[in-house]
């Protein structure tokens, strides 16, 4: 009997659906419409003995207490923030991610949102193509990388690619988090205030969850000024995104590239108003090799637990 399992979300590998299709039973929720979703997961919960979600949805309290026979729930993901280990703990169910696999693309779209904020890029693409160029339209400069400051807010293994990668760029680096981390090079600031005061850039690579909740207040966005660009590919959660709009509309804070968002895939129309936003859509590991790789471990872990092998990648 293959074991049932709920995949909140489809893979853009053709190989990882393939492979959940020949070893568990499948139930496709994302093939559902969203009307249709609760009675559909309702009609199968009674033998669901896995859940593969993303980073985003994660397993809430309520799906969790939905399905009695659950054991192992593998987010496609590095962030479990949307996993409620509250509700998970005490039923001993299992948690899987994705570490590792998609640090490099993740790093690579925080200097490409940086690059492209700060450069402006949108702005002048949009520029050519509307003729302005040939009208002979203005173009104000804008301002060099090298040598301004980037403060990396959470220095994991994302946060150190990201500076490994802005060095090449000139920039000097900083970083913070609560813990101090053992052998890099790179400077530790006093607090995430002074981080933000002493950089040009502030690039989020925090972890989600209640510890780093609005912790990009108003406070830090004033310190990092109005010449400095916040850059996000975090969670939307570590942002306070009301602050944040007021002071990008206010002149507060220069700038602002980001690719999450407080209740995604919702974005405050005041902020995709706004000229001095670059907006991606959490798109940091959307790449045909890091989907494949993380997919591949959310197989290898589900394959490991109902095998009764050690799993690859737990949530410790
Ligand atoms: C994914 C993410 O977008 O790794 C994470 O925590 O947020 C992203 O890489 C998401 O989990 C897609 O499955």
């Amino acid at each position: 009997m293959k074991p049932e399992i709920l995949v909140m979300a489809a893979s853009p590998s053709a190989s990882v659906m393939a492979q959940l299709e020949q070893h568990f039973v499948c139930h496709h929720v994302w093939q559902v419409p969203m009307d249709g979703r609760a009675a559909f997961i309702a009609g199968v919960a009674p033998d669901v003995r896995g859940v593969a979600t993303t980073g985003m949805a994660g397993i809430g309290a309520g799906l969790a207490a939905q399905l009695p026979r659950l054991e192992i729930v593998a987010v496609n993901g590095i962030g479990v923030d949307a996993v409620d280990f509250d509700a998970l703990r005490p039923r001993g169910i299992r948690v899987t991610n994705t570490p590792g696999v998609l640090t490099d693309d993740v790093a690579d779209l925080a200097v490409a949102l940086l690059l492209a904020v700060s450069r402006r890029v949108p702005a002048l693409d949009g520029y050519v193509r509307a003729g302005q160029w040939q009208a002979g339209v203005p173009v104000r400069p804008t301002r060099a990388l090298r040598g301004k400051v980037a403060g990396i807010y959470g220095f994991g293994r994302i946060g150190q690619a990201v500076a490994s990668r802005l060095a090449a760029f000139g920039l000097q680096l900083r970083y913070w988090q609560p813990n101090v981390k053992a052998g890099v090079d790179v400077p530790r600031s006093d607090s995430l205030l002074a981080l933000a005061r002493e950089s040009d850039y502030l690039v989020v690579c925090a972890p989600g969850g209640a510890a780093t909740k609005g912790t990009v207040d108003a406070a830090v966005l004033e310190a990092l000024g109005p010449e400095g660009t916040l850059v996000n590919i975090a969670r939307g959660s570590l942002v306070d995104e009301p602050a944040l709009i007021a002071a990008l509309a206010e002149g507060r804070l220069g700038a602002a590239a980001l690719d999450v968002f407080a209740e995604e895939p919702s974005v405050p129309a005041a902020l995709a108003a706004l000229p001095n936003v670059v907006l991606t859509p959490h798109v940091g590991s959307l790449t045909v090799e890091t989907r494949h790789a993380m997919g591949q471990l959310v197989v290898d872990n589900l394959l490991a637990h109902f095998e009764g092998r050690p799993l690859p990648t737990p949530v410790a």
